[in-house]
Formats: structure tokens, sequence, C-alpha cells
């Protein structure tokens, strides 16, 4: 039961298990890894997806025979694991060309240099067969509030979308966009910071229906949103075309974390929430192991983030069959939130319910018990039920 397996569409990046352990602070303290290692270590613990950026695949100043040979070591491994590219995107963060913007640079030269980066790095993904490509605004917002007029960069950000919309639809590849907010780091302030600003902006598009969010659990926490309900309203959206999985404490730079290892209640119901909506895209981890660690603790790390969404899963499962919680469930009220309040509007509907006698004091007599349903939640997560 928690042995992950293709069926769980659990998925890692190359830049994940891959991250050498540096930070604004400190050199790295662990070795590169090559992308075919990568992926065999990944096919041995159960991992269904891998996903990269361009420059994790192929770093920029490779010769051409260097590039061969990774690609070739890439594509022989994920022939020999089974293991299929998820998700592809691009660096627009790490060279200092982007160090004002990408997709909204002040620079136009740079704004078309970002686009053709992207360009190439999609024609790669799509050779590998990923179906999704993501894109992280890392550079595209200020410190200087003066230095960008806020709104023409949203007018620049929307024209480079749907400009690669209209490449991936010219180019006929099966592919759809992932767009993945986050508040700060590594700018003061990060246009599209957060899911609710994503969904808006990607009702704006040329091609809305191509375009979904990719959020992490760690971007929200850091704004002290919740990411349980950012994921909920993307699905409802019927939006979340990937996710990010992590862990986070609320308030502090990005930790991207081990999956699940802080705010235990928020990745269960994370959890039961993907697992009952049905979402059937990759559980995607973008996290890295702790930087005091290096060797084989890197592979106990990605396993024990694909342990714990199990665990969290089996959870989910034992909620739903658990007595007394749904018991307190039913005290709670929960499932009336599906029947309908009015229907739709007409006029004799809205008279009838104008004409109609409520007792506000009766109605506020009821009681909800919720303090009951919470402990029973977290007696189930501390495993004494
Ligand atoms: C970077 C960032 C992540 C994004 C990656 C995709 S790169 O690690 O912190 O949140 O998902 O560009
Ligand atoms: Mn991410
Ligand atoms: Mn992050």
């Amino acid at each position: 039961m928690l042995a992950p397996g293709p069926q769980h569409r659990f998925a890692f990046g190359l830049w994940t298990v891959g991250h050498p352990g540096t930070d604004p602070f400190g050199a790295p303290v662990r070795p590169p890894l090559e992308p075919g290692e990568i992926v065999r270590r990944l096919g041995d613990l159960g991992v269904w997806g891998v996903s990269f950026h361009d420059d994790d695949l192929l770093p920029p100043g490779l010769s051409a025979a260097e590039r061969q040979q990774r690609l070739t070591g890439f594509r022989k491994a994920l022939d020999a694991t089974g293991v299929v590219v998820s998700m592809g995107t691009t660096n627009l963060f790490t060279h200092p060309v982007f160090k004002e913007g990408a997709f909204t640079a002040n620079d136009p030269e740079i704004r078309r240099y970002a686009l053709a980066k992207v360009m190439r790095s999609i024609d790669l993904a799509a050779e590998f067969g990923a179906p999704t490509y993501v894109f992280w605004g890392g550079r595209e917002g200020v410190e200087a509030m003066a230095a960008k007029p806020a709104c023409e960069a949203l007018d620049r950000y929307r024209e480079a979308i749907d400009f690669l919309c209209g490449y991936v639809r010219d180019r006929e590849y099966p592919m759809r966009f992932a767009l993945e907010p986050k508040p700060n780091e590594p700018r003061g302030d990060t246009f599209l910071p957060t899911i609710g600003h994503m969904l808006a902006f990607i009702e704006t598009l040329d091609q809305p229906a191509m375009v979904g969010v990719n959020p992490e659990v760690a971007h929200e926490t850091m704004a002290g949103l919740s990411f349980y309900h950012g994921v909920a309203q993307a699905l409802w959206a019927g939006k979340l075309f990937h996710i990010d999985l992590n862990a986070q404490k609320p308030g502090r730079y990005d930790q991207d974390l081990r999956f699940g290892s802080e705010e235990v209640k928020d990745a269960f119901f994370l959890v039961k929430l993907l697992e009952e909506a049905g979402y059937q895209g990759p559980r995607h981890f973008d996290a890295r192991p702790y930087r005091t660690d290096a060797g084989e603790d890197v592979w106990e790390f990605a396993a024990g983030c694909m342990r714990t969404y199990l665990i969290l899963a089996d959870k989910a499962r034992r909620f739903a069959v658990d007595g007394d919680i749904q018991a307190a469930l039913s005290a709670a009220g929960a499932s009336d939130l599906a029947t309908p309040t009015v229907g739709g509007h007409t006029r004799e509907a809205a008279e009838k319910l104008k004409a109609t006698e409520f007792d506000p004091d009766v109605l506020a007599d009821r009681g909800y018990h919720n303090e009951r349903l919470d402990q029973l939640v977290m007696e189930l997560l501390l495993g004494v039920r």
C-alpha cells in the first residue's frame, strides 16, 4: 500500500533531487548528478515521471558532442526505466540577462530573447513527449516600484503567453501550459503572485482553455494563504493542470522542504482533496533535500515525499469510513452544503423567498460541534484511530 508505482503518478524535477544544496549564503554541498542517473534512481523508487528545465538537461556551454551524449544518456534511462517526461519548463531566472525580467523586462530585446529561449525549450520538451509546460516567472517583478509600469508589465506578460500558445498550436504539439504563481523571491514583488491572480489573468488570454495553473505548496504558504483553498478553487475552475508538492513554514523564504514535513493537517487535506477530486495530473515534488544531507540521503528524501503522500491518502480513505467522523460531519451539516440554496432566479422565486418568515434566533440556536470533528481529525492523523 505504501509502495509507490506508476499508478500514483509521482514525479520529480531534475533540479530537485539534483539540487547541489547551494543557498544565498553557501556553496554546493553535493556533487552534480547526471540526468540519466537521476532517472534510473527515480525509476528504482517507483517514480512515474520526471521534469526538467532546458538548462538542467542541457547546461549552457556544452559542445555539440556533450549535448548529444547527455540527450542519449537521458533517453536511454527513460527507455530502460519506463519513466516518462511529465513536464518541461524554461530557466528564465539564472542568467544575468534576466536580472530585470524576462517576459516583462523593460528591454524589448531581452523579452524577445526570452521568447526564443522558451520556444527552443518547448521543442526539447515536445521531443520527449511532455504534455505540460510550466511557466514560473521568477524574475517577473520589481524591487523599485517606479521602475516598471505594472499594467504594461501585465500586457507584456499576456503578449508572451499568447505568442507561445500560438507557437504550440502552430507546431501541433499536444501540450498545455501551467502558470506557477509565487508572491516574492527572488524579486521583491512578483507579478501574478497567487493562484487567484493567476486564474484571473488566464481568462484574459487568447487561448484560456489551453492554460491552467501549477500551484506550489510553499508559495501560497509563504504569503500566509491557505494552499488547500487555492487548489480547491483551481480544481473548481477546471484549471489544476499540474501541482508542485513540498512543505514550508509560513512567513519565510521559499524552503521547498520534503512533502508533508511541515503543516501536516494542511498536507492531509490537500492529499484528500486531490484524491477525492479525481485529479489525474502528476503529483510533482518540487522540493530539495536538507543542505545537511548528501549521497543516499537524497534518495531517502525522495522516497519520504512519496511515502508521506501515500500515508495521507490512506488516512483520507480511513476518514471516509470512520463512523465517528461521519457522524461528526453530519452534526456539522457538511453534506447539506450540496443542497442548492434557491436554484436559478425567477421573479416568483424571489417574491416567495422575500415573503417567507425566517426566525434568525431559532436558526442561530443550532450548534455545529466543529471542535469534536476537528479533534477526531487530529486523532486520525496522530495515529490513535
Ligand atoms: C524553481 C522554482 C520553482 C519552479 C521551478 C520551475 S524552478 O526551483 O523555485 O518553484 O517550479 O521553473
Ligand atoms: Mn515550483
Ligand atoms: Mn518553491
